[in-house]
């Protein structure tokens, strides 16, 4: 069936008619029924693979009593216990650099990447030569779902370094036989060169977090450069919640007058393109099951919820021989719908896309509170002038909520009215909204500092509260 086995092996020169809506027809709208069963079949073959190469995954299932052949249906996949980046990170302590999880020959390794993060242990990734075809081949197949077709240029408006988004859509990119254009982001005083280009390339598709699409069009507006004369047709948007939340995905697309798409799992999961919206639809992101298959699970017990709840996706690998995720636990959260998906593909999706994580989420006078719900309401205002911060505090034995929003240009030049409604306005929204009293400050235009990549919004320095409360007794 076009080209399914493990381990991957796809025709590099195949591309469909232009005028053709799915780039794998059969695959993408086949039953669904058929479709699991031999997602069924392709995980038997991965785990066996991974279980005669990984010490970490043979040690890892004897000890659950668990063998490959044990996996008969779905059903039984869903007892495999779930990997997680700690145990990654140890695995990596042990076996240094790659981790006793790398199924090739170290010599083969043909590609490495690691954890963007600034803190702790990084984690590297390590990727072999088919497994990156295999990821091209995956991506341009998706990039084929938001509308992009060969020759047409994509603009890479993200870090170019450990980040393996931008290199995800760069192989997705030359795979298709698109323009490529790999300009980065995060170099002081980019961000105006990319205004300056975007104008003068006038891509069709641009790469990018839903943050710094945002920050693009601040820079090129005070280069005097309306985001509307790049004329971007399609705008991918990964790596933070935003391209699915309806306020920013709106914004973003009245600034560029681009269609978002919203996409993205995890770097571990490259091709990470296996959750993503595309040009049919405005409903989240779509599971392509026949390259990572996802399972939306119980947080506590990592099984499947039923379609229609909510949980954490879990990721498998079906076409990677490297360094294969079998059961990732991501710690994201989400709600699943069983497909067929609204553009036709029958798989299931995401109709709100991923909406935060597990441990993102924060307690205040017991109210559950997740930043991306904070972040719907006030982006969602038109007061509101592109920043916020979420600050939780304890004064005395009370949690506080401050919530500083920055104020649009025309209404903090209105004056001190203006300023008062806006307060009193985004305070009776959230308190609708998350159930939560919260004391907001209006900020003037531009006081927070705009993310390069991903922004981080909340400070809780409640533990900091607790910890100069010891040091006093
Ligand atoms: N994360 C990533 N994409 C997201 C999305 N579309 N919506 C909400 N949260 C998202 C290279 C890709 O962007 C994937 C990526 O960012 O990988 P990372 O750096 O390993 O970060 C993964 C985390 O980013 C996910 O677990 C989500 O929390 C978030």
């Amino acid at each position: 069936m076009e080209d399914w086995s493990f381990p991957p092996a796809y025709n590099s020169s195949y591309l469909p008619d232009p005028s053709q809506r799915f780039w794998y027809p059969k695959r993408e709208t086949m039953d669904p029924g058929a479709r699991e069963k031999a997602i069924l079949e392709r995980i038997r073959e991965v785990m066996a693979y991974a279980y005669a190469k990984a010490p970490f995954y043979k040690n890892k299932w004897d000890e659950a009593g668990i063998h490959p052949s044990h996996i008969r249906s779905l059903e039984d996949f869903e007892k495999v216990p779930v990997v997680t980046k700690q145990e990654l990170r140890a695995a990596q302590e042990r076996a240094e650099p790659f981790g006793d999880y790398l199924c090739i020959p170290e010599n083969e390794v043909h590609r490495v990447h690691g954890t963007s993060g600034t803190t702790g242990r990084p984690v590297i990734f390590s990727i072999g030569k088919n497994d990156w075809d295999a990821i091209g081949n995956a991506h341009a197949r998706i990039m084929w779902s938001f509308g992009i077709r060969p020759g047409d240029m994509v603009f890479i408006g993200a870090l170019f370094s450990l980040y393996i988004g931008s290199w995800g859509i760069l192989a997705g990119s030359e795979r298709m036989r698109a323009k490529s254009f790999p300009f980065g982001a995060g170099a002081a005083g980019q961000t105006a060169i990319a205004a300056r280009w975007l104008k003068l390339a006038k891509p069709k598709a641009i790469y990018n977090t839903p943050s710094y699409a945002l920050h693009l069009a601040e820079v090129a507006r005070e280069e005097k450069i309306d985001p509307r004369e790049f004329g971007i047709k399609i705008m991918m948007c990964s790596g933070e919640p935003g391209g699915s939340i309806p306020a920013i995905r709106n914004k973003l697309e009245e600034i560029y007058g681009a269609k978002v798409i919203d996409c993205g799992t995890m770097a571990e999961m490259t091709p990470w393109m296996s959750s993503a919206g595309n040009s049919e639809t405005d409903l989240g992101m779509v599971l392509w099951q026949d390259i990572v298959y996802h399972e939306v699970c119980d947080p506590k017990t990592f099984m499947r919820v039923p379609y229609g709840s909510q949980g954490t996706p879990v990721y498998t690998h079906l076409e990677r021989t490297s360094q294969p995720m079998i059961r990732l636990a991501s710690g994201d959260l989400t709600m699943w719908e069983s497909g067929p998906a609204p553009c036709g593909r029958t798989y299931p999706y995401l109709p709100k896309g991923l909406y935060g994580r597990i441990d993102d989420m924060f307690q205040i006078r017991a109210e559950n509170v997740y930043p991306s719900d904070i972040e719907a309401i006030v982006a969602g205002m038109p007061e509101y002038g592109g920043e916020h911060r979420v600050i939780i505090t304890r004064a005395g034995q009370m949690d506080e909520l401050f919530v500083q929003i920055e104020a649009s240009p025309g209404i903090y030049q209105a004056g001190d009215a203006a300023i008062a409604d806006l307060r009193a306005k985004a305070a009776t929204l959230l308190q609708r909204g998350i159930g939560v009293r919260a004391k907001v400050e209006v900020l003037a235009p531009n006081t927070l500092e705009r993310a390069q990549h991903k922004a981080r919004r909340v400070i809780d320095d409640r533990n900091l509260f607790a910890s100069l409360q010891q040091d006093r007794t």
